[in-house]
């Protein structure tokens, strides 16, 4: 078999989770990784057998012999190696947060139109297994035309360990975690057309803020609430999981802690547990997440060859960017933000 040949650069706290999601699949090999850090170029080179390392992308794009690259690091950096892609053209994914400002975002969705390369956001939340279960209910029907929702990740897990950059940026938990619960809004009830927000700073040694509340005006008509909290101290920690609550014409749709999910129709009400798959290689909390980066990386992989736009295309993803431009804005001015405006 052939298989595709990827690159990979960011080798940091995450991208152990997306090289593993690439091991899994028999097709796709990661044959060179990129770093400007040695160590964790050594670390995960060892960990996954990858021999061609390199500590600059130029070096590596210069080289060549990868049919995509797997871009894994921060935000500032996005824009930049996206468009290094595109200036080789080479297929990119790229990491949310897609970039710093949603006119970068536009430009790397240009970069990649006029290179004619697929560009995929990882935006891999909308993958996990209890939202894909809440998904195919939707789509069943049995709870009839939903009219409001509301996806809702509250915790009072440390994530500052793991990712002592989330301490530092003007912007935190919209910018971070609020847009894979937006992503999920959209995915779930479609494109929004209005925002209005409000945002609160409780932790005190960091620098953005930790607790949002969204209200969304969907184009189909649906309201929806996405709220999300790093300061939410709770008996039973959820992290990371996200609830879903939806209300429609026939029935309601529950999804909770321990995701548990019920679902209350004309028939009756059905509780079932649509708990992500342990991978081998995952751990506890993480392992809903880190499922869902081997589907999405699959779904990239499937695509990639059959030349089709994936779902989290950089052209899709500019809509979930835009509403989490549209809260920070919303929740700075009081005032509600109309989402053409922005895009
Ligand atoms: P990290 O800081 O641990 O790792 C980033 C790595 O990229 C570092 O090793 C750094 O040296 C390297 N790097 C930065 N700029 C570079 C450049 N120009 N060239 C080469 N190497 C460069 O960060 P992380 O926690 O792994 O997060 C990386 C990205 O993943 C962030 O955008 C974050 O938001 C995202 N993330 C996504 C999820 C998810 O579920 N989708 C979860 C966690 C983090
Ligand atoms: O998924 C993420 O983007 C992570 C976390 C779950 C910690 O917010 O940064």
């Amino acid at each position: 078999m052939t298989k595709t040949k990827g690159a990979l650069i960011g080798c940091g706290f995450f991208a152990v989770n997306q090289m593993h999601g690439w091991q899994d699949l028999d097709d796709v090999e990661i044959v060179a990784i990129c770093d400007r850090d040695p160590e964790r170029l050594s670390v995960v080179g060892d960990q996954f057998g990858v021999e061609r390392h390199y500590q600059s992308a130029e070096a590596l794009f210069a080289d060549g012999g990868f049919d995509f690259v797997d871009i894994a690091t921060t935000v500032g950096s996005h824009r930049a190696l996206v468009e290094l892609a595109a200036s080789h053209r080479v297929p990119a994914i790229c990491q949310k947060p897609f970039a710093p400002t949603l006119a970068d975002a536009k430009a790397m969705v240009a970069a990649a139109d006029a290179a004619g390369i697929p560009l995929m956001i990882h935006e891999n939340f909308r993958w996990q297994t209890p939202i894909l279960a809440v998904k195919a209910v939707l789509d069943s029907g049995v709870i009839g035309e939903p009219f409001w929702g509301r996806v809702s990740f509250r915790s009072g897990f440390d994530v500052f360990s793991g990712q002592p950059y989330l301490a530092k940026g003007k912007r935190f938990i919209i910018e971070d975690l609020g847009i894979h619960s937006l992503d999920i809004a959209r995915f779930l009830f479609g494109d929004a057309s209005r925002m209005t927000a409000r945002t609160r700073r409780v932790n005190p040694d960091i620098a953005g803020e930790d607790v949002a509340t969204m209200l969304l005006d969907h184009d189909n008509g649906i309201t929806s609430i996405v709220d999300v909290s790093y300061a939410t101290k709770l008996p039973e920690e959820p992290f990371p999981e996200t609830f879903v609550e939806i209300d429609g014409t026939t029935g309601t749709l529950r999804l909770g802690k321990d995701y548990k999910l019920t679902v209350h129709g004309p028939e009756g009400t059905v509780q079932s547990v649509v708990a992500p798959n342990l991978l081998p290689w995952a751990s506890r909390p993480w392992h809903n997440i880190q499922e869902s980066v081997a589907l999405i990386q699959k779904h990239w992989a499937e695509r990639l060859a059959e030349g089709r736009e994936p779902d989290t295309s950089g052209r899709d993803n500019l809509k979930t960017f835009a509403l989490v431009e549209a809260a920070y804005l919303s929740a700075e001015s009081g005032e509600t933000v109309t989402i053409a405006d922005l895009l």
